[in-house]
């Protein structure tokens, strides 16, 4: 590949991460063909349309299409650059599972050429960019392997992980700082050159197994202070006090600044990736371990608060407040709101009431539960507890004059007017329940 022109590039897996990064690099002027083991996702996106849903990703996704820059495949084909963004997902105990990339791998070395440059962005355990690297050199012994070779390498072999918000993908793919670890030295510089094409962000270049670190430190950081948050609020409810007070108040100092507490951690990534940490290090972890164990807790913290509520009005209907697992997206994957309203849901049938706009229909687990999905409006006219689970802006605008008669428990801490005493009064019934 000379570096006048524009590469050839292969991406693999077309997933949350792989098809807006395919997007936005075709945007950039390259030739993209996206590879996914889904027929039907590559026709979805052939078509120009697309099978997730992101904010501006449509639009983008059906410019690059019918311009002729992406297209979709579940055969690969040979390219200059490959970017592998495909699951890496943990068994029961939360043992890494790194088979997709090495999966990946396979397909990618049966056309890797001299002149190539392979990168990983899969979020991975520390060790998996090596051994990516051994099954290429063991599967393609006519190349000159980085690391494996005294001569000048024939390709070149990366780890750069994504560091996108859901939500902001697209702006955040073009302006976040990018650390990209070579295999060797020139690995990296060559990773460089191809990601500056598209990255307005600095991009800076380390080893490969620091970049992998890197990105498991980032989402352990978070998983870590959302954690106090989420302690402090259990702790607050066992003393009678008001959690978003005393952040608030803490907050003021220069140097705190303690996260949001919520009902749990969701997502496909801050609740996966510490246990890649600890996978590797079991020893060295009781932090990054307890911080899991503090935020899967809290979720059960929740169901018992909630359940103690609604126990004790039998006669009130309930409006459980979003399913989502954060604010103004419509991602439900691994969501603590889903999981708290399904326990509600299976435990009080009829009574409970869904909202969630994000949602054309509920989830398959509420299917024969009696649980039924209304609207905002419907919710602050007909029922008399309201459960806030997910802190979408719908929710938070609802003014103090339309709520100020409810039954209250906001585990997100959107309304602080709510009269103080029902929070109070749902705290306590949990404890003593
Ligand atoms: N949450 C809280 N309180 C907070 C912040 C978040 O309860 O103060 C909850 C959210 O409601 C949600 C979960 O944590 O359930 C995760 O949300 P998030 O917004 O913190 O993160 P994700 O999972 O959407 O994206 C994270 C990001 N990582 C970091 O901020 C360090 C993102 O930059 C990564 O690219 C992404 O993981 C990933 O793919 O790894």
């Amino acid at each position: 590949m000379k570096s006048d022109t524009k590469p050839d590039v292969c991406v693999v897996g077309l997933g949350y991460i792989g098809l807006p990064t395919a997007a936005v690099i075709a945007r950039a002027g390259c030739q993209v063909l996206g590879l996914d083991v889904s027929q039907t996702v590559v026709d979805t996106i052939n078509r120009g349309e697309i099978h997730i849903e992101e904010v501006d990703l449509d639009g983008l996704v059906q410019g690059v299409v019918s311009r002729g820059l992406l297209s979709a495949s579940t055969e690969i084909a040979p390219a200059d650059v490959f970017v592998i963004a495909v699951p890496t997902p943990f068994d029961k105990n939360h043992a890494p599972d790194i088979s997709y990339v090495l999966a990946a791998g396979r397909s990618v070395a049966a056309v890797l050429k001299a002149g190539d440059v392979v990168i990983l962005e899969s979020t991975s355990p520390v060790g998996t960019t090596d051994k990516l690297r051994d099954l290429i050199a063991e599967l393609r012994p006519d190349l000159k392997i980085p690391g494996l070779t005294r001569d000048t390498p024939d390709v070149s072999i990366a780890y750069c992980p994504e560091r996108v918000l859901p939500g902001r993908i697209l702006e955040e793919l073009t302006n976040n700082d990018r650390s990209i670890g070579g295999i060797t030295p020139r690995c990296a510089r060559k990773a460089l050159a191809f990601y500056k094409r598209f990255v307005r962000g600095e991009c800076v270049t380390t080893d490969a197994r620091s970049a992998e670190m890197t990105k498991l430190v980032e989402n352990a950081y978070r998983d870590v202070n959302i954690a106090f948050a989420n302690e402090l609020s259990m702790v607050a409810d066992r003393m009678g006090l008001d959690v978003w007070e005393v952040i608030r108040l803490a907050n003021r100092h220069p140097r705190v600044n303690i996260l949001t507490p919520g009902p749990g951690v969701g997502g496909h990534c801050i609740a996966v990736d510490p246990w890649f940490i600890v996978h590797g290090a079991p020893e060295e972890t009781p932090l990054i371990r307890t911080a899991r164990g503090v935020n899967d807790h809290k979720m059960s913290h929740v169901i018992a608060k909630a359940e103690a509520l609604v126990e004790a009005h039998p006669e009130a209907k309930v409006a459980c407040l979003g399913l989502a697992f954060k604010a103004n997206i419509d991602d439900f994957r691994e969501s603590p709101a889903r999981f708290v309203t399904s326990r509600l849901a299976r435990k009080f049938g009829s009574r409970i009431h869904i909202v969630e706009p994000y949602a054309a229909q509920l989830p398959i687990e509420f299917t024969d539960t009696g649980a039924v999905q209304i609207d905002i409006d419907d919710a602050l006219e007909t029922c008399e507890i309201l459960i806030v689970l997910v802190d979408h802006d719908v929710f938070r605008v609802v003014p103090l004059a339309e709520r100020s008669e409810k039954l209250v428990y906001d585990t997100r801490g959107i309304w602080p007017d709510q009269p103080r005493v029902v929070r109070e009064a749902a705290a306590r019934l949990a404890l003593t329940a």
